[in-house]
């Protein structure tokens, strides 16, 4: 794996990479190195077979990500604020399209650009200590790595444009109940409950595990007569694997199936 400066990368025995953001000082807010890091990152994440789930969470117990960093954004012309949300949004959109599972482990604040981050990812755990929010208007802009768009897809269009007008901070309990986050944790607990979550879907067959994620993504893009044909191609698809052969032949003879991805 490369170098990094502002994330630290460990990959376990089991397939698990955990990315930490880690700019504690600025409550790990995401400067434009930062984010030319997570493109990096992803794409060695995305080639690396070792790597099956990847958890992103925060450094320290105050913030995940507390947004774009805004003494770097305060002074940009309007060109670089296109060019600047075009390039967190690309490595949004790939953190969104890997084709592996990711979980945010949010650990704090989730505000703005971070909150952007954490919707990114495909399940978020959300320890009690975190608080969500897309404070941009406060800030006189709207969100500009997603939020307008993923936030209305996970909470709905009313929801979305409540928080999204008003700026406010939301806490764990209320995430949940929105559908923002998936679980809620103890802190002390937070990246063990990730990491049970990820040996759980690493021991299921990895292609269909994959199937799912893109079909869930493709869907949501477009119409349902075209996401279910999509499903169709992609469950037939499946039976060409020895995974699938697999799990059926374990569960006819009673036994756990022993997945290999192919
Ligand atoms: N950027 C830069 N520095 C930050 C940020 C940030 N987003 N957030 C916190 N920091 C820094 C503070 O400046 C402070 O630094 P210093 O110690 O040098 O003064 C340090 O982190 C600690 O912060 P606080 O002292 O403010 O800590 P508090 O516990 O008092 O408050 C908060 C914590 C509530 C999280 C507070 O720091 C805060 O409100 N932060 C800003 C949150 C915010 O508005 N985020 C949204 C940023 S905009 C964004 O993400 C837009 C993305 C899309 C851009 C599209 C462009 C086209």
């Amino acid at each position: 794996m490369g170098e990094y400066t502002n994330l630290l990368v460990e990959i376990d025995s089991e397939g698990i990479s955990t990315v930490t953001i880690n700019r504690p000082k600025a409550l790990n807010a995401l400067n434009a190195a930062t984010v030319h890091e997570l493109d990096q990152l992803f794409d060695e994440l995305a080639a690396n077979d070792a790597v099956k789930v990847v958890i992103v969470t925060g450094s320290g117990e105050k913030s995940f990500v507390a947004g774009a960093d805004i003494l770097e954004m305060k002074d940009k012309t309007a060109v670089e604020g296109r060019q600047w949300g075009q390039l967190a949004q690309g490595v949004f959109n790939k953190i969104e399209n890997l084709p592996k599972p990711v979980i945010a482990a949010v650990n704090g604040y989730a505000l703005g650009g971070g909150c952007e981050l954490a919707m990114a990812c495909d399940i978020r755990i959300a320890s009690e200590k975190a608080k969500f929010g897309q404070p941009e208007v406060s800030l006189g802009i709207p969100p500009g790595f997603g939020g307008t768009q993923r936030l209305s897809r996970l909470v709905g269009k009313g929801r979305a444009k409540e928080l999204l007008f008003t700026g406010d901070m939301i806490d764990a309990a209320e995430a949940y109940r929105i559908g923002l986050a998936n679980q809620v944790s103890v802190p002390e607990e937070l990246i063990g409950k990730a990491k049970a979550m990820a040996q759980k879907i690493i021991s299921r067959a990895p292609i269909a595990v994959q199937v799912c994620k893109t079909a869930v993504n493709r869907g949501l893009d477009v119409d349902l007569t075209s996401g279910i044909a999509y499903e169709a191609e992609v469950f037939g698809l499946c039976f060409a694997t020895q995974d699938q052969k697999e799990g059926m032949t374990a569960f006819i003879e009673k036994r756990k199936a022993n997945f290999i991805g192919k």
